[in-house]
């Protein structure tokens, strides 16, 4: 019956993963997937999640089931969240965390809106997989040119999008380059939404994690309600609460009334009750316990410090370890730009001859060099490595990261780094 069914290819994320366990190194270092880890490089139950899941244990905890829009107080709690304060007109159901909420997004805007959604061009693998089942048209706009914002280029493919189309953003810590735009950009894409009629959906897999602060993350969701944008956005509750299989998620919607708001939550509960009847309890519940109490809220919002902070500090470290290690800037190497400098560190006269050759938007004054690792922000690092030499990585030094070169700034230790910068070195 299925003799003629090939094995499909591994998942470019979760693929490398094997390989990783697959290594019998005990020197191996794993980049790949994007989960946070101590600086010993272990997994990190968070105190607030432990004290809210204790409690949870030592009550009344039944197991009934949840309505297919989830448990209402933790879909209050986190449209609060979200949004810094109360909505009359949104609608918030509980999704399979960041992965079964986009699908159950976009399985509604496909039947509801339009089929047409514009991905940045980089983006989350599993994106293009969720869309195509969805049954959606995913259309590529530009989001980088090497491992800088392309934004002239982003805002020309937008304007020439279809208007009224579903355009897909990273609310923050876009994954995988770590590139967000600026304040200014977000104002000027703002204004553009507005002019072709888009509906922007928020990927929110990272919430906390760019900036160490919820609020400030939030800030592009919230600047597109005040501009009366109806936003909506898929929440994934996986990294910053480290609650990754217990698949506490959200998918929130801004409606124009709160009898909109009301039909709409009602379509999404009869597209899940199809899907998987209803959502998973127990990481809701917990979420709902953390942000129910505020002494617990505080320490998690502490975490999210704690966690973005230990990142910078890796990526401080990484780049001094390179700086130290590398005398010819591999920047030259992922443009593709045949350009080398023989000095140890790139002068001004080569300096210029990159600008010259490939971006003048990059004319002002500094050389990128290994700037690019302390820049991006939130889990990863786009690295500029390219395939060949991720390959040799793995294969010479047992250090497993994506083949577009992402690694994962959340698996760098202190005891790693240096060998790290070791092994990247010698593949340049
Ligand atoms: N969106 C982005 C951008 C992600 O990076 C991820 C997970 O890595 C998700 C969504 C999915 O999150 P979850 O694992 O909670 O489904
Ligand atoms: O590293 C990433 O970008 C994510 C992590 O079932 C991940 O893809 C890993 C496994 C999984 C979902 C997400």
């Amino acid at each position: 019956r299925f003799d003629t069914l090939q094995a499909p290819p591994k998942d470019p994320i979760l693929g490398v993963k094997e390989e990783f366990l697959a290594d019998a190194a005990t020197d191996k270092i794993n980049l790949s997937v994007g989960a946070y880890r101590t600086d010993e490089g272990q997994p990190w139950v968070l105190p607030p999640v432990a004290e809210a899941r204790k409690r949870l244990i030592e009550g009344k905890l039944e197991h009934e089931y949840l309505p297919s829009t989830g448990l209402k107080s933790y879909c209050d709690r986190v449209d609060l969240l979200l949004r810094g304060k109360t909505s009359e007109t949104s609608a918030t159901v509980q999704g399979l965390s960041g992965t079964g909420g986009l699908r159950l997004c976009f399985e509604f805007l496909r039947r509801h809106h339009s089929p047409t959604v514009y991905v940045p061009a980089v983006t989350w693998s599993n994106h293009w997989n969720v869309l195509r089942d969805a049954g959606c048209d995913a259309r590529p706009y530009t989001y980088l040119d090497g491992i800088k914002l392309d934004w002239p280029k982003l805002v020309a493919d937008l304007e020439q999008a279809e208007e009224g189309a579903i355009i897909l953003l990273h609310l923050c810590a876009h994954n995988p380059s770590g590139v967000d735009p600026s304040s200014e950009q977000w104002r000027e894409l703002c204004a553009l939404c507005q002019r072709k009629r888009f509906l922007p959906v928020f990927d929110s897999a990272y919430l906390g994690f760019a900036s160490g602060d919820v609020d400030k993350d939030a800030a592009p969701f919230r600047l597109f309600c005040e501009n009366g944008l109806q936003p909506w956005a898929c929440i994934s509750f996986s990294k910053n609460f480290g609650l990754y299989s217990e698949r506490a998620g959200a998918v929130v919607a801004s409606c124009a009334s709160a009898r909109e708001a009301s039909a709409v939550r009602g379509h999404l509960g009869k597209l899940a009750r199809a899907l998987y009847s209803n959502p998973p309890a127990f990481g809701a519940r917990v979420v709902d316990a953390v942000l129910a109490d505020a002494a617990l809220e505080a320490r998690w919002r502490e975490c999210l410090v704690v966690m973005s902070g230990r990142i910078a500090d890796m990526r401080a470290k990484l780049r001094s370890a390179l700086e130290a290690r590398t005398a010819r800037d591999w920047f030259v190497h992922c443009v593709g730009i045949k350009v080398r400098a023989s000095a140890r560190a790139i002068d001004a006269t080569v300096c210029h001859a990159i600008d010259a050759t490939v971006s003048a938007r990059w004319r002002d004054g500094r050389c990128p060099r290994r700037s690019h690792i302390t820049s991006q922000v939130g889990m990863f690092s786009y690295t500029g490595l390219n395939k060949q030499q991720v390959l040799r990585l793995r294969a010479e030094h047992h250090v497993y990261m994506l083949e577009s070169g992402r690694l994962s700034m959340a698996g760098v230790t202190s005891s790693n780094v240096e060998p790290l910068a070791a092994a990247i070195a010698a593949v340049l």
